[in-house]
């Protein structure tokens, strides 16, 4: 039943897996092979991956493939916009910088602004974050580098060269940079030259499904894989990667992939450039099949996970499955916070940032770890409210559900508030939808499914999911929509 054995590399904010998805007809199945933590260093150059950490922790998961049977493919996915630069013999300038690196702080807005914000967001159609590739580069630390760089590879597609020594850019990855010029899907000469990149740096653009290379001899001999074993390309960008697994089988889907960060949005065929979606924010990114991930990113997890980290740090509980449960009996709507506010990108307390917040915002802080898990909870799903609503709106759709996968689907408390807030049914699931979407494309690479609506049936058919509906409160939710300012509340938040 399962003729076929695909390796997915997922590597996220926090971890990175190495995981088998065995795929026949009607049939997908998943297994864990690998799991290492990435954890982020800073150095005194700031906050940096540590990539080839994380390459030894994709090595070693292959290896541990290749004792577990036949790899008929490898595929890599990773979180978006950072990137390495390659010198002429294809040596690493320095270790990649973190997105929350603060380098980029006061730069994003000033290169946005010199640039034109209407003109940049009419060419890539791309969301402002303060971190997006084309601002990284901008960055006076980079300009060293990037005058002996030959070429830029970002993440996924970093990895895949140390495999296999072949050079690409994925271009659902290539979308999140602020270089990918939205209508034609070419890299914009004209952007490069803007922040004073050659654009021979931009290595060719590669497509979902295309075959990146074979393993290198010393990569097949670490692993004991075969070095014909073929690297696919997959959907490089992990919420790309998300996307194609949302187990959508109807129309008036929207979704949101949740782990680290809320990505909300629809899945449409054309851009939206207009001037709304862009006092919006609202992303145009790639998704497979020339569809477009139109969606904005919301701060998600990181706010709760950042939480648990400095309670931990401090000999308090962290244990996630007691804390929802404290947070579940908490009093609602106690406390809210706009969880997309510039303090919560990376504060060095976050219990601290949030309770400084709502002294600011005139609210009583919460105090006990319930009422503040509760308040995250509460504010993530009223952004997840807005956030659907407003994309539903600029891009003229009805929305009649919800999808909520990644990780965060396994936070019962947060998929109920999100069915409250929103007032639609929530269907909770798949968790790996990452991984899971890394399979399907390498799946399809060699024949095993159609086109996405195929893939997303084998989804739903296969893998477990729960089902929300709202519980009422309508009015107040209404009511805290009105209190809080977040997302979509300020006319030009951009
Ligand atoms: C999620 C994600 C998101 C990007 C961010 C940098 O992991 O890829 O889509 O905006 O990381």
């Amino acid at each position: 039943a399962f003729p076929y054995a695909f390796a997915a590399a997922d590597l996220g904010a926090t971890s990175g897996r190495v995981i088998i998805g065995r795929v026949g007809r009607g049939n997908l199945d998943l297994t864990e092979l690998h799991r290492f933590p990435n954890t982020a260093t800073r150095l005194p150059t700031g906050l940096h991956w540590n990539l080839p950490g994380l390459y030894q922790g994709v090595l070693d998961g292959l290896r541990e493939a290749a004792k577990a049977g036949a790899v008929a493919s490898i595929g890599i996915d990773t979180w978006a916009v950072d990137y390495g630069l390659l010198d002429a013999d294809g040596a690493l300038l320095g270790l990649p910088h973190h997105y929350r690196d603060d380098r980029t702080q006061d730069l994003a807005e000033r290169v946005r602004d010199e640039a034109g914000a209407e003109y940049l967001y009419s060419v890539t159609g791309l969301q402002h974050l303060p971190f997006n590739t084309v601002f990284q580069l901008a960055a006076a630390q980079d300009r060293a580098q990037l005058g002996i760089a030959k070429t830029l590879l970002l993440v996924p597609d970093l990895l895949a060269y140390w495999l296999t020594g072949a050079v690409g850019a994925e271009i659902t990855n290539a979308s999140t940079t602020g270089l990918l010029d939205a209508g034609t899907g070419t890299w914009s000469h004209d952007i490069a030259a803007l922040i004073g990149l050659d654009p021979r740096l931009l290595p060719p653009l590669r497509e979902p499904g295309a075959f990146a290379g074979s393993l290198l001899p010393h990569v097949a001999a670490f692993t004991g894989l075969p070095t014909t074993t073929p690297v696919v390309t997959v959907a490089s960008h992990d919420t790309a990667s998300a996307v194609v697994a949302v187990p959508a089988t109807e129309p008036g889907s929207a979704y949101i992939s949740c782990g680290t960060w809320s990505l909300a949005g629809l899945e449409l065929d054309a851009p939206v450039l207009t001037e709304e979606a862009r006092a919006a924010n609202f992303t145009n990114e790639r998704g497979i099949d020339g569809t477009i991930r139109y969606l904005r990113n919301i701060m998600g997890m990181w706010l709760l996970e950042e939480c648990r980290r400095s309670w931990s740090a401090r000999g308090l509980p962290a244990d996630l499955v007691p804390l929802l449960a404290e947070a579940a009996r908490a009093e609602p709507f106690a406390a809210l916070i706009d969880p997309d506010a510039p303090e919560f990108l990376a504060p060095d307390d976050m219990p601290a940032a949030i309770a400084d917040h709502c002294a600011r915002t005139g609210q009583r802080p919460p105090t006990s770890q319930g009422a503040i898990v509760r308040c995250i909870l509460e504010s993530l799903a009223l952004a997840h409210r807005r956030v659907l609503r407003r994309a539903a709106e600029l891009a003229g759709r009805d929305i009649t559900h919800v999808h909520l996968v990644g990780g965060g689907s396994r936070n019962d408390l947060l998929c109920q508030l999100t069915a409250d807030a929103t007032g639609l049914p929530v269907v909770a699931g798949p968790t790996e939808a990452t991984a899971i979407g890394n399979i399907l494309v390498q799946a399809r690479a060699h024949g095993l499914v159609g086109d996405l609506a195929e893939m997303r049936r084998l989804v739903a058919d296969t893998q477990h999911l729960r089902r929300y509906s709202p519980q009422g409160g309508r009015r107040a939710w209404d009511a805290a929509d009105a209190r809080v300012g977040g997302p979509l509340s300020d006319p030009d938040p951009v």
